[in-house]
């Protein structure tokens, strides 16, 4: 996880309202300083983190809790709600599809590693990309763009003498056949008029889709002013937050962008290509508040076929081959929304939205992969070494990524079922017992 500071401070808060038997006005502001000290440590502004406090206290001490809900489980649900709206409050929406996209920020920002993370992941979405290398301002960003693009098999447009990028680019499009162009341009240590007038002259031979602006989160809150200005300047459709990995401040550089009201898209994890996601504030705040486990999940249980699982759990038993029905099922029961609101007692406020979305384009790619592995695999994956992962990975035309991915998805859930072994009434009884069991209500 991303930003272990700032979640753990979030927990100490959130650990301390359900530990608590009674929820009173102090526990609230106990509550609400841990979660101050978090933030405003992760360099959030503080007028912005006072006025969340400030709500989390004015709506937990005047709303009483919806049916079904207690105090508590109330009081951590508008946690979550204030964090989420604090954080972005909706989930970018990335259409797969063809598209143009403009990639624009400062020197070093990542805008080159992002615009190979991007176009990986629409070739992961079975869409075809391609690159364009307009930064001619830097030495040698073409072959850095170039070498990304060989890693990834995605062929690169541009010209490593050509000094006019408005040339790369026109030439660019006449070549291109991908359906997917995403272009690199040339960052500056600020937004100047120079910048303006090349990124302005990019953006009107493509006429993107997008344009993202790449931030890096160790600006903090700096990211704010940074992301006015370009919405002002060139009109950014978005923000991709890189360096989350490698700072304590990215809290803050989301609140900000957050604050503006730019929306971030992606977030960068990493170095590699494949450490890039899609920004859901939802997810965000429930890894965050320490729901992560628990949401895989709950995306694929539900109730009757949880109480069939558990038996097989106590039994011993739940093979990859259990894991794939239960994603087949989740699949074919509509949304897990639904699900929900059958459950007696279960008030689905209480549940994070973005708990609730399956991935669907996860799950096909783990149905691929669990129907290319041979039967003993599937009966016991501790079997699969890395030369079995790679087979299996080309077999079912996936990266051996995705297969780890899988296998660690399926030992969580492994891992998950058997905690229910020891919880009263097993799975029979409803998942509000496996809310308190692992979101610690
Ligand atoms: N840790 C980490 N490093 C990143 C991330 N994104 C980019 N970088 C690194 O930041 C440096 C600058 O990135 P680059 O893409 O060249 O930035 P550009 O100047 O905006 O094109 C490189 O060393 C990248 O590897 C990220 O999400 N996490
Ligand atoms: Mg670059």
């Amino acid at each position: 996880m991303v930003l272990d500071n700032l979640s753990e401070g979030i927990q100490k808060a959130v650990d301390k309202i359900s530990g608590k038997s009674l929820v009173n006005e102090e526990v609230i502001k106990e509550a609400c300083k841990d979660i101050q000290r978090a933030l405003l440590q992760s360099d959030a502004d503080v007028e912005l983190v006072f006025d969340l406090t400030e709500s989390i206290k004015k709506r937990a001490l005047d709303e009483d809790p919806p049916e079904g809900l207690t105090e508590k489980e109330h009081v951590v649900n508008i946690v979550y709600e204030e964090l989420v709206k604090f954080l972005g409050k909706e989930e970018a929406e990335i259409p797969v599809q063809e598209s143009k996209i403009l990639l624009m920020g400062t020197f070093g920002a990542g805008k080159t590693t992002t615009a190979g993370k991007i176009a990986k992941f629409y070739k992961n979405r079975g869409l075809k990309p391609a690159l364009v290398a307009c930064d001619t301002y830097r030495e040698a960003a073409y072959d850095q763009l170039k070498q990304i693009g060989e890693k990834l098999d995605i062929p690169v447009y541009g010209d490593a003498d050509e000094e006019d990028s408005a040339a790369v680019l026109k030439d660019a499009l006449e070549e291109v056949e991908e359906e997917v162009v995403i272009v690199d341009s040339s960052g500056r240590d600020a937004l100047n008029d120079d910048m303006i007038e090349e990124i302005t002259t990019l953006n009107d031979i493509l006429e993107p889709d997008e344009r993202f602006l790449v931030i890096p989160a160790d600006m903090g809150q700096q990211a704010g002013k940074q992301a006015k200005r370009f919405q002002e300047e060139l009109d950014i459709t978005g923000v991709a937050v890189t360096k989350m990995d490698g700072t304590a401040k990215g809290g803050g550089a989301l609140s900000a962008c957050a604050a503006t009201g730019a929306s971030v898209k992606f977030i960068g994890t990493g170095e590699e290509m494949k450490d890039l996601e899609k920004y859901d504030p939802e997810r965000f705040v429930s890894q965050l508040i320490g729901y992560g486990d628990l949401e895989g999940l709950l995306e694929r249980v539900d109730e009757e076929e949880a109480a069939e699982q558990a038996k097989k759990m106590m039994e011993g038993e739940f093979t990859l081959e259990d894991f794939q029905s239960q994603m087949e099922q989740v699949q074919s029961m509509g949304s897990l929304d639904e699900v929900m609101g059958k459950i007696p007692g279960f008030s689905k406020s209480k549940l994070p939205d973005g708990m609730i979305d399956m991935q669907e384009e996860k799950m096909e790619l783990y149905n691929y992969i669990i129907d290319s592995m041979t039967p003993e695999e599937k009966e016991d994956p501790k079997i699969i070494d890395s030369s079995r992962k790679r087979r299996i990975a080309e077999g079912s035309g996936t990266d051996v990524e995705n297969v780890s991915e899988l296998i660690k998805l399926y030992r969580q859930s492994k891992k998950a079922m058997k905690m229910f072994k020891g919880g009263r009434g097993g799975m029979k009884g409803n998942l509000k017992k496996m809310m308190k069991q692992f979101g610690g209500f």
